[in-house]
């Protein structure tokens, strides 16, 4: 990184102590919701035989399913395959990436310090390197900036075009080129755009139809087809529909209603590249799966777990079918269910942990099965449950590796 581009980095050092946490906690939202849509990048995108035969985006992972290889899912800044951590100071706004090596840290370097009441970012893999990148965005200003990483390094750093405060970036690949395109939501206006990029260059910048402002949108791939489609859900009459995408060319269909109790997380439950949901109902306690073909859904009921348990999606056993995991809030038991479509084919019982612990998953050690990284954000004491399958081994961040309460990471 030169000189300029650090600077540029961290230009922004207006530090506004009490919001800085909320910030962190959108972030988090973000990178959850980056982590469990799977159209919205290269990833979902590539189909099975371009991760092959790509050598560009061939992962060093060998877990078949893209949405857990993919950089602009899953962060791996050095595309060795293995899951890297992004660690916020609540307190200096400072952002630090870490370099994962299993349960060690391979490098660390800091991208500078932020105001967190303003600063939101996205991962995505813009230039199709297999390298996560960043686009930052400044929700006061609506500036926008793109950073080309190539491990701690920024290799690239550009601004973009400003957009108006009130729009949100998602990310995802529409046109099915595995670079990374930006899609905006206005949630005032129902206005939608869609910025298709290259690199740090936006090739086209499109704007789409406007939607009822009660709609929300995901990123998804429901046909499977490497291009991202978007999901939208009324939360309130529980109305779903979705966007087939080829480029900035949509078919619009309606999807089955699910009333306003249920809330959608996506997966891959099958391992066929589309898009699954998992639907739960945060009052009564049912899950329930749906498998998507296009439009074309199968559904199984799951398991009710009352509303202390909450869920993450990874893929413990390795076999590009997303499990899920399990953590209760209250009493700190967790669980994991290994999926085959609509079905548990193999439920775990984990060990219980302290329930203020809060878990972020991803493949640390690149063997293609989802880690779990426990976060004390009172003592700093962390822990990392190498999977394999429905087994979990406990190692402990190392001492000098820990880092004090006022970090955070998603
Ligand atoms: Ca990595
Ligand atoms: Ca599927
Ligand atoms: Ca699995
Ligand atoms: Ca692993």
């Amino acid at each position: 990184m030169s000189a300029n581009q650090n600077s540029s980095l961290a230009s922004s050092f207006d530090i506004s102590l009490e919001k800085s946490k909320a910030l962190v906690n959108y972030s988090n939202d973000l990178q959850d919701s980056a982590a469990s849509s799977l159209g919205r990048s290269s990833s979902s995108a590539l189909r099975a035989a371009d991760v092959v035969t790509n050598s560009l985006t061939a992962s060093a992972n060998p877990n078949p399913n893209p949405y857990i290889t993919s950089a602009a899912i899953s962060p791996d800044f050095n595309g060795d395959g293995k899951t890297d951590k992004v660690w916020v100071n609540s307190q200096t706004g400072e952002i630090v990436i870490r370099l994962m090596d299993g349960t060690k840290v391979l490098e660390q370097k800091s991208l500078g310090t932020y105001d967190l009441s303003s600063w939101t970012y996205n991962i995505a893999d813009f230039n199709n390197d297999g390298k996560t990148d960043f686009l930052l965005r400044n929700k006061t200003t609506g500036e926008n900036d793109i950073a080309l990483m190539d491990g701690t390094n920024v290799a690239s750093f550009a601004p973009l075009d400003k957009v108006d405060p009130g729009w949100t970036s998602s990310i995802g690949d529409f046109n099915g080129d595995r670079k990374t395109d930006i899609f905006w939501h206005n949630a005032t206006t129902g206005e939608n755009a869609l910025w298709e990029m290259d690199g740090t260059t936006v090739l086209n910048a499109t704007v789409l139809d406007t939607t009822n402002p009660a709609l929300t949108p995901t990123v998804v791939d429901f046909d499977g087809n490497g291009k991202s489609d978007i999901f939208w859900r009324n939360s309130t009459t529980g109305e779903n529909s979705v966007w087939f995408m080829d480029g900035t060319q949509k078919s619009e269909f309606a999807l089955q209603s699910q009333d306003a109790a249920w809330t959608p997380t996506f997966g891959d439950f099958n391992g066929d590249l589309q898009t699954d949901i998992l639907w739960r109902n945060a009052t009564t306690g049912e899950n329930k799966i749906w498998t998507m073909n296009g439009i074309f859904v199968t559904e199984g009921a799951l398991k009710t777990l009352d509303a202390n348990w909450t869920s993450k999606i990874g893929d413990f056993n390795g076999d590009g079918k997303t499990d899920i995991f399990w953590h209760n809030n209250t009493t700190g038991e967790n669980t994991a269910w290994l999926m085959d479509g609509t079905t548990v084919s193999s439920e775990a019982f984990l060990a219980s942990n302290d329930p203020a612990l809060t878990p972020s998953l991803g493949d640390f050690n690149n063997d293609g099965k989802t880690d779990i990284y426990w976060r004390d954000q009172t003592t700093g004491a962390d822990k990392i449950w190498t999977m394999d399958g429905t087994k979990a081994a406990e190692t402990p961040v190392a001492p000098e590796e820990q880092l004090t309460p006022e970090w955070y990471t998603a």
